[in-house]
């Protein structure tokens, strides 16, 4: 496995290399030295969970026999296709939520040199994704449904991302709407897709697979990528910044969290009023009370309890599954999620 991950981690300066040197466009030395900051900045930096789940997954699809040096390059380069549409997110996410750090460093938007220029840097990252695909895959008589694949995906990551904003417009900050269902629907597109359905979708295109037959596999995903999404609901309040690298902004940015909601559904009526009248408010001493009740409420415990149901859940709905190959893609990857703590 760790060379697999070291071959993985290869594929990214080969893919860089050549997007340096795309001749669709004169580079100067300056531009190409900006792209490359740009790329080394925001593509490489995170777990990586996502990009080498294409790679783990393609290996279970295709059980016992070795891959092919070909085959771990094509593997690696659809899970680096997935690294660069996160950093495409994550650039543009932390502008919109108005955050400081990321992955241990400022959010790329935050430094001096860069600031909105980080708006178009987001948009030639999710150019890169074809130019990738292009230039790999236009052979493949997949090809045609990998374009569809991330196309469908990146319009429903931007949907959800679209309810969660309009969720928090100022003037119109209504706790009373905030329920279990509408944070499922906002988590479910802003995340579920990209981040898990994604990965192994490419895995079985890449083996031949139709995804229409694959619905339930589907299903499944999505489901962990809610819990996943909780969980990241959660370390934005109770996370160690120092471990997750980035400070949570959802108290004061008004969110659609797992927590208010949870908070919301246990509260009484004077603790309800106690996040009427702070919660979404930026001041410090505002947060503070918010996380004070979230303490109050035990909201650790009710969490704990949440991830544990989550995981048996899970766990059944992938034993039912009459592929045994499947099933080790899906633990695999539940097994690198559960009780995360980054
Ligand atoms: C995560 O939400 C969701 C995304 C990164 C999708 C963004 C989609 C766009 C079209 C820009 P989050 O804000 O909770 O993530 P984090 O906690 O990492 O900031
Ligand atoms: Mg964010
Ligand atoms: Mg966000
Ligand atoms: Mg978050």
């Amino acid at each position: 496995m760790a060379d697999l991950k070291s071959k993985f981690l290869k594929a990214y300066s080969v893919l860089k290399a050549e997007l340096l040197q795309d001749p669709a466009f004169e580079f100067t030395d300056n531009d190409r030295q900006w792209v490359d900051r740009m790329l080394d900045y925001n593509v490489p930096g995170g777990k990586l969970n996502r990009g080498l789940s294409v790679l783990d997954s393609y290996k279970l699809l295709i059980e016992g026999r070795e891959l092919t040096d070909d085959e771990i390059f094509l593997a690696s380069a659809l899970g680096w296709c997935i690294e660069w549409l996160q950093a495409f997110f994550l650039v543009l996410d932390d502008i919109m939520d108005g955050s400081h750090t990321r992955r241990g460093q400022p959010c790329w938007f935050r430094l001096p040199k860069v600031g909105m220029i980080a708006a178009n840097d987001g948009v030639l990252l999710r150019n890169h994704i074809p130019r990738i695909l292009k230039k790999h895959f236009r052979g493949k008589p997949y090809y045609v449904d990998l374009l569809d694949l991330f196309n469908e995906i990146e319009f429903q990551t931007a949907s959800g991302q679209m309810i969660d904003l309009i969720t928090t417009i100022e003037g119109e900050k209504d706790l009373s709407k905030y329920t279990l269902s509408l944070h499922r629907r906002i988590v479910q597109y802003k995340t579920a897709y990209y981040s898990f359905y994604l990965p192994v979708a490419c895995a079985l295109l890449m083996s031949g697979e139709n995804l229409d037959n694959h619905v339930e596999v589907k299903n499944i995903l999505v489901e962990m990528g809610t819990y996943f999404q909780v969980q990241d609901d959660y370390l934005d309040c109770f996370g160690d910044p120092e471990t997750i690298g980035k400070i949570g902004t959802d108290i004061e940015d008004f969110k659609c969290s797992w927590m208010v909601v949870k908070a919301l559904e246990l509260c009484n009526e004077d603790q309800k009023k106690i996040l009427h009248e702070n919660y979404g408010n930026p001041d410090p001493s505002n947060v503070a009370k918010v996380k004070a009740l979230y303490n109050e409420l035990n909201l650790q415990g009710v969490f704990a309890e949440y991830e544990s149901k989550s995981y048996e859940k899970l766990i059944t709905a992938i034993e039912a599954h009459p592929s045994k190959s499947v099933q080790a893609v899906l633990k695999s990857f539940l097994g690198k999620i559960y009780k995360r703590q980054k």
